[in-house]
């Protein structure tokens, strides 16, 4: 028998970037496109959204709870007295514009607003309005979406210069050893940024090369979720002129990424209405309940982009997500209770929210044998419902 051909994978990026689960994602793109508008339907928030360019200067920051059908269903199942769900934490920020790396616009300004972020939502403008104003003249996403792009890979490049001419200092002619990892890797970013125009999240990096990239966090090396804003009437019907060249852009220059369209003008009625029974109604009427907001599927595509997940603690007291970083073993898992947890863990009881579901009850699970314990190299996985057991750590003595 001939050997089987080993199957190519093709894998995502790594995620690159800071540590910790207290990540936000960025509303980023021209000026006017949309993206307040946007920030206000998500987060229920009232920063202004009018019709001029650079009308965000200062970066508004809000959360907003990831809607997930399991944690609802846990909340039904326990009626718990307190219940909380995992947040999206997002910032609005400041149009960004051709040359802005320069200085034009709002400058430089936005470029820290977009550093403090950990993934982004890309927004473009897709829907025509004679009334809303356009910074380039006309709408045209696809040379949109590149001017954005360019601005932050020149941006990199300007960090990552000032960056070499430092080192240029120290290694090069100081001969510091300890430069050499930096030196060598900021080396084969310039040849990303500067010679073959890729971000930095397509390379190829290393351990040692990813500890260097999260101590730069470039802008390219940011996760982008793209969001095409059009009009409610393409959003209903799912067609509109650009999508399909936005769709082929992205494909090129960011084959990893997804895109989702939407309608800023279609979740902001949907918003203006009194209640979920008057959304329905309107649904039901025209659209014969076929059309649904994209809101939740933004929210749950943003928290995935930064590369967090969730387990569940429940309980008749509390039903609680507990935000990790996708990968963590199970007493880090534990650490995000309480640090006592990490340090005393002796394991982790853990249910499968569908066996859960199916059994119907903890002890049906049980009696099915699909109560696992699981020790410290576990892994969680996004949706366990986890008991930990462990050891309270002694008092220190008193003398
Ligand atoms: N027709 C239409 N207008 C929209 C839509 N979304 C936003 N607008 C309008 O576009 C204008 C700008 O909206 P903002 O949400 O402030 O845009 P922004 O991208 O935050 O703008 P800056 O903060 O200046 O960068 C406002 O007049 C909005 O009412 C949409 O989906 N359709
Ligand atoms: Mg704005």
């Amino acid at each position: 028998m001939a050997p089987k051909k080993k199957k190519e994978v093709e894998k995502p990026p790594l995620i690159l970037g800071r540590l910790g689960t207290s990540l936000k994602i960025g509303i980023v793109g021209l000026p006017n496109v949309g993206k307040s508008t946007f920030f206000n339907v998500l987060t229920k928030s009232q920063a202004s959204a009018e019709n001029f360019p650079f009308c965000t200067i200062d970066p508004n920051e809000s959360r907003v709870p990831v809607p997930d059908e399991r944690w609802d269903f846990l909340c039904r199942y326990h009626k718990p007295a307190s219940k909380v769900p995992a947040f999206l934490s997002v910032v609005d920020i400041a149009g960004l514009v051709k040359g802005a790396n320069e200085g034009q616009g709002l400058g430089n300004a936005f470029l820290s607003h977009i550093s403090g972020c950990d993934a982004i939502f890309h927004m473009t403008r897709a829907f025509d309005d004679a009334e809303v104003v356009h910074v380039e003249g006309d709408v045209n996403p696809v040379r949109d979406l590149a001017i954005i792009q360019e601005e932050l890979r020149l941006k990199d490049i300007e960090h990552l210069g000032k960056r070499l001419g430092e080192l240029e200092k120290v290694y090069t002619r100081g001969g510091e050893k300890k430069y050499k990892l930096e030196f060598e890797t900021l080396q084969k970013i310039r040849v990303m940024l500067e010679d073959e125009k890729k971000p930095v999240r397509y390379g190829e990096w290393g351990v040692k090369e990813i500890e260097v990239l999260n101590d730069h966090l470039f802008l390219t090396s940011k996760p982008q979720i793209y969001l095409v804003n059009l009009s409610e009437k393409d959003f209903v019907r799912k067609k509109n002129k650009w999508l399909m060249k936005i769709k082929t852009w992205v494909n090129e220059n960011d084959p990893h990424a997804l895109l989702i369209p939407f309608s800023g003008a279609f979740e902001l009625k949907l918003m203006d209405m009194a209640d979920d029974a008057e959304r329905e109604a309107y649904l039901k009427e025209q659209y014969d309940g076929a059309v649904t907001s994209a809101l939740a599927k933004i929210v749950v595509s943003g928290f995935k982009g930064l590369g967090l997940q969730y387990f569940f603690t429940a309980g008749s007291d509390e039903v609680k997500a507990w935000t990790i970083k996708c990968g963590s073993l199970a007493p880090q898992a534990a650490g995000r209770i309480h640090s006592d947890f990490e340090k005393g863990f002796i394991m982790a009881e853990i249910m499968k929210f569908s066996d859960f579901k199916e059994g119907g009850s903890e002890a049906a699970v049980k009696a099915a044998g699909k109560y696992r314990q699981q020790g410290r190299n576990y892994i969680v996985e996004d949706g366990d419902i986890i008991y930990f057991k462990f050891n309270t750590p002694s008092q220190p003595k008193k003398k």
